[in-house]
């Protein structure tokens, strides 16, 4: 017989590589001794601390499966996966700060951007001097990227661009804005524009008043004629292919963050249930919560699977966009389930920010909406495997 870990049951531990748990290991204590001590005041306070950036970039958590040339860790996909989790584990405020920064931002550079382009944004990204975000949402257009109003009209010497983008993460502290937009000159293909703070016509206002991810600050993007040089456009990619390729990265860490803030619930449920006596016995030896136990540890350690499976077709260059769409809507939904229930073992006590469930199952909302919703990937999936459209 082998040994049965309750809270690593198919032993992933034993699946990584010396470096991934390395990463992994470097990853948990930031976020347990730097990110953890402040996370309820952050969050009951709106506040985004600008300086987690540093922090993060110092320890090489930023575009860490980009080139070490640029000033980043060259690790596995793999590794990016478990530095979501560890960081979601805490908020997934805070994942989505890192992952918008390293899968949103950097990544277009370093794809499709050129050598100027990188060398001039890569490396300020990595160290966190720079801030980072990516603007495709707009008003009328969510789901329906493709119906984006946001316009690159050429003028001489570069582009002038119109437009507004909402729900943007970090906006109004980036001083990069990776942008797509139509353009007229490119047979009104959408194409990617790198904007820098500071630029005329452009600004990033506050969303305020938000009930979920209240640590990650989230703007709008208003591009009153803002007039870029040349050298702002992306020449390496043009249409939606632009940030779905961005998406992937960000929805494949996405599915490993989320599971990380599942597990955070899973572990205080079982030992909130654990202390907890009613009825003469504690909550734990009651039929009623071992089920939900099982429950949770059961969704989280197939889930993890999925993904590790997932990033390890990464690595070796054989993903496909479904097998994301399949671990972001699966571990989201089931995510978001657990932190629900996990709030509903707490009893009363569930509601207070110092036993962080509920705060988790809040950011859980919107995890599972964005990205592509959880019904959105039920139709990617979908007309994979029927081959029928049913988006409209
Ligand atoms: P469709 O016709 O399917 O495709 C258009 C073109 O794009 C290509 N493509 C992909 N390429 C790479 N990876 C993918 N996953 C791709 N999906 C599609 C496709 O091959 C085609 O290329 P080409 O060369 O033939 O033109 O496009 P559609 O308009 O029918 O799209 C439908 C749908 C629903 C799948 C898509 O629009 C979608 O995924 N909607 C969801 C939108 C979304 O995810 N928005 C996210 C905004 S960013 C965000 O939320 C950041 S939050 C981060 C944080 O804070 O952590
Ligand atoms: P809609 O598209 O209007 O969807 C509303 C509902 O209709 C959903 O339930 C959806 O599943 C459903 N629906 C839509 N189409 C169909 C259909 N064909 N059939 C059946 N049901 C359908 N975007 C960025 O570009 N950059 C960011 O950094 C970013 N950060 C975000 C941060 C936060 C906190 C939030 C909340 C959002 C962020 N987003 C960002 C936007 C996010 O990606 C969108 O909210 C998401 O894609 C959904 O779009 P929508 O809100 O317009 O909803």
């Amino acid at each position: 017989r082998g040994a049965f870990r309750w809270d690593d049951p198919f032993l992933l531990d034993d699946q990584l590589t010396d470096d991934e748990r390395l990463i992994r290991d470097s990853a948990r204590s930031f976020a347990q001794e730097r990110l953890l001590p402040g996370i309820v005041e952050a969050y009951a306070e709106e506040k985004t601390d600008r300086s987690l950036f540093n922090a993060m970039g110092e320890l090489g958590l930023l575009g860490v499966t980009l080139p070490e040339e640029y000033g980043c860790a060259g690790a596995s996909y793999v590794a990016y996966g478990l530095v979501a989790r560890e960081v979601e584990r805490v908020d997934s405020g805070y994942r989505s700060m890192m992952s918008v920064q390293s899968s949103l931002v950097m990544y277009p550079i370093y794809a499709y951007g050129d050598e100027n382009q990188r060398k001039k944004y890569l490396p300020k990204l990595a160290s966190g001097e720079f801030v980072g975000c990516f603007g495709l949402t707009e008003p009328d257009a969510g789901s329906d990227p493709a119906g984006m109003k946001t316009r690159a009209d050429k003028i001489d010497g570069g582009y002038r661009l119109s437009g507004a983008k909402t729900w943007i993460s970090n906006a109004p502290i980036a001083d990069v804005f990776v942008v797509w937009a139509k353009s007229p000159a490119h047979d009104n293909q959408i194409r990617g524009f790198v904007l820098e703070k500071g630029m005329k016509g452009l600004s990033a206002p506050k969303i305020k008043g938000k009930l979920s991810l209240r640590a990650s600050v989230t703007g709008e993007i208003v591009m009153d004629g803002v007039e870029v040089p040349e050298s702002a456009l992306l020449p390496n990619v043009s249409g939606l292919k632009g940030p779905f390729g961005c998406l992937n990265r960000a929805r494949y860490g996405i599915s490993w963050g989320a599971l990380g803030a599942a597990e955070d619930c899973w572990h205080r449920a079982r030992q909130y249930t654990l202390d907890r006596k009613q009825f003469n016995r504690p909550l734990a030896q009651t039929q009623l919560v071992q089920k939900k136990l099982a429950d949770m540890q059961t969704e989280i350690a197939l889930g993890l699977q999925g993904s590790l499976r997932v990033g390890r077709l990464f690595d070796e260059g054989r993903m496909a966009p479904e097998m994301i769409s399949l671990v972001k809507r699966n571990n989201c939904g089931k995510a978001l389930a657990i932190a629900r229930e996990a709030r509903d073992m707490h009893g009363g006590n569930g509601i207070m920010g110092e036993y962080h469930v509920m705060r988790h199952a809040q950011n859980l909302e919107t995890v599972n909406t964005y990205e592509g919703t959880h019904d959105v990937h039920a139709l990617i999936l979908g007309r994979a495997q029927t081959g029928l459209q049913a988006f409209f």
